[in-house]
């Protein structure tokens, strides 16, 4: 719906976490009339609530009013929200559409987006991305899905001034969802995998809402994608555009079967640009995140980068002093010989297998949380021959004992611990040797023990410290 000339726009917004209050703020300084609502009234929403009164909002909370809702010329929605929430089935019933929280931001950024999506590696590659972009010469702000204090919601972006020279912006599948208008003039697919069966009926589903992120683009856009990916390739295939691929697995002097150039690694970092000679941009030494899999996102981002403008010959530098990011294999301690790696934001099976693949054994692996159906035996392969021990926890924690116990192979422990946190980690450092790496990669989500996977890698960090101590 659109206002009729001379009235303000009437705005809702749905959920009033990060995101809505972003978007809340965003649309009040925009002039819109604004009702913000959220199905919990109790702190930190209560807060919100309130400063948003003050502000000249209407907020509703403890429940929606869909008819209020529905009066609206536009809905945003929280990307929390699940797509059969009631409030959303109400909404749907009365055939009232909705936008994701970035696409509302969009309407109000006037330079040009990098979207950076893919199932791992997506913080990473965008963080890395806007760090190279400003050692580069361009003025670049970061935000989007990544929260954990690094970077603000795309709404908040789009209330800075002055504006940024360009936008890097790290997209979930759920505000993928919901875009309608924004288009990337850079997109980035770091790679596709299973993730988030507890919100999709399928991975198929998932993907669809990945694949939003193409259908997005025009023939102006760069896409940079993972051509060891069979499927990321696939799903790229037939969008208009020019390709830019990163491949950690191609021949640097024969480049990969892409119009715009691939970036390979092969000892070192390499570019190699359509009709252009093969460029060293970085030794692999020079990078300090840990893994095989972060030289991906390595090259994802300098790919990026150097199609969102940044100055080529300056990425050694930009690689050099990008610091290993919170909660992803983030080394926090070492205590009587055992290294502690924190990589609480994997929460899914794919992420905790690549963690536990980019790491020399003998590794001690936390792994456990809230359910998220996915099958764990996927870990299996990257366990074997590296994994002393499993300790499994928390709701997910029988079932990965099950499912991981047999098809370990003896010389690897695995147990389940019912317990506090404090104690599953005790029980998981009483079985690691000096020498050995103790890793929290817990393939689930957080929300039995903990408020998100920031407060379950904190909680980590402070026992290292405590051991240390
Ligand atoms: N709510 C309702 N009605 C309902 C259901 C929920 O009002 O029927 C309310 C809840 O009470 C809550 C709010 O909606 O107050 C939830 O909002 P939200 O979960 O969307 O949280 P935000 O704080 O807005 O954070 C979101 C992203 N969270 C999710 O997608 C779950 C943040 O990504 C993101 O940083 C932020 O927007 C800014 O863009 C976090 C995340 O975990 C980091 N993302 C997932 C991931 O990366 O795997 C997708």
């Amino acid at each position: 719906m659109t206002p009729e000339a001379g009235r303000r726009e009437r705005v809702a917004i749905i959920g009033l976490g990060a995101s809505g209050e972003a978007a809340a703020r965003l649309a009040l300084v925009k002039g819109a009339k604004v009702h913000v609502t959220d199905s919990k009234s109790e702190n930190p929403v209560a807060a919100r609530g309130a400063a948003l009164r003050a502000l000249g909002a209407d907020v509703r909370l403890g429940g929606h009013d869909s008819e209020r809702i529905a009066g609206a010329d536009t809905v945003v929605v929280s990307p929390g929200i699940p797509p059969e929430a009631p409030v959303l089935a109400a909404l749907r019933a009365r055939g009232v559409r909705w936008v994701s929280e970035p696409e509302f931001a969009s309407r109000f950024i006037t330079g040009p987006l990098t979207v950076v999506t893919g199932t791992n590696g997506k913080t990473t590659t965008a963080a890395l991305c806007a760090h190279l972009l400003c050692a580069g010469g361009v003025d670049a702000a970061l935000g989007g899905n990544i929260g954990g204090g690094l970077g603000p919601p795309a709404s908040a972006l789009a209330m800075m001034d002055p504006a940024p020279e360009r936008i890097v912006l790290e997209l979930s599948s759920f505000q993928l969802a919901d875009i309608r208008d924004l288009t990337p003039d850079v997109g980035v697919m770091t790679n596709l995998g299973v993730d988030h069966m507890d919100r999709y009926p399928s991975v198929e589903a998932y993907h669809r809402d990945k694949r939003r992120l193409f259908e997005a683009g025009d023939e102006s856009t760069t896409w940079v994608v993972n051509a060891d990916d069979a499927a990321v390739m696939a799903m790229a295939d037939g969008f208009p555009g020019t390709l830019l691929a990163f491949s950690l697995e191609g021949a640097v002097d024969g480049a990969l079967p892409v119009d715009g150039g691939s970036f390979l690694a092969r000892g070192g970092l390499y570019c190699a640009r359509a009709g252009e000679p093969p460029r060293e941009v970085a030794r692999a030494s020079e990078l300090r995140l840990l893994g095989r899999h972060n030289v991906a996102n390595a090259l994802a981002a300098i790919a990026a980068a150097a199609a969102s403008g940044a100055q080529p010959g300056r990425e050694a530098a930009g690689l050099g002093d990008f610091a290993p990011l919170p909660h992803r294999l983030e080394p926090v301690g070492t205590v009587r010989g055992v290294r502690w790696v924190n990589d609480s934001k994997a929460t899914n099976v794919a992420a905790a297998a690549s963690a536990l693949a980019s790491l020399d054994g003998p590794i001690v692996l936390l792994a456990g949380g809230t359910d998220k159906g996915e099958d764990f035996r996927g870990l299996l392969n990257a366990l074997r021959g590296r994994v002393r021990a499993v300790v499994a926890y928390g709701a997910a924690g029988g079932r990965m004992e099950a499912e991981l116990g047999g098809g370990a192979g003896r010389a690897t422990i695995v147990t389940c611990v019912d317990g506090p946190f404090a104690e599953v980690v005790a029980v998981a450092r009483g079985l690691a040797r000096p020498g050995d790496t103790l890793l929290l990669a817990p393939a689930c989500s957080s929300f039995d023990m903990f408020d998100d996977y920031q407060h379950r890698g904190d909680a980590f960090r402070a026992l290292a410290g405590e051991g240390a101590g």
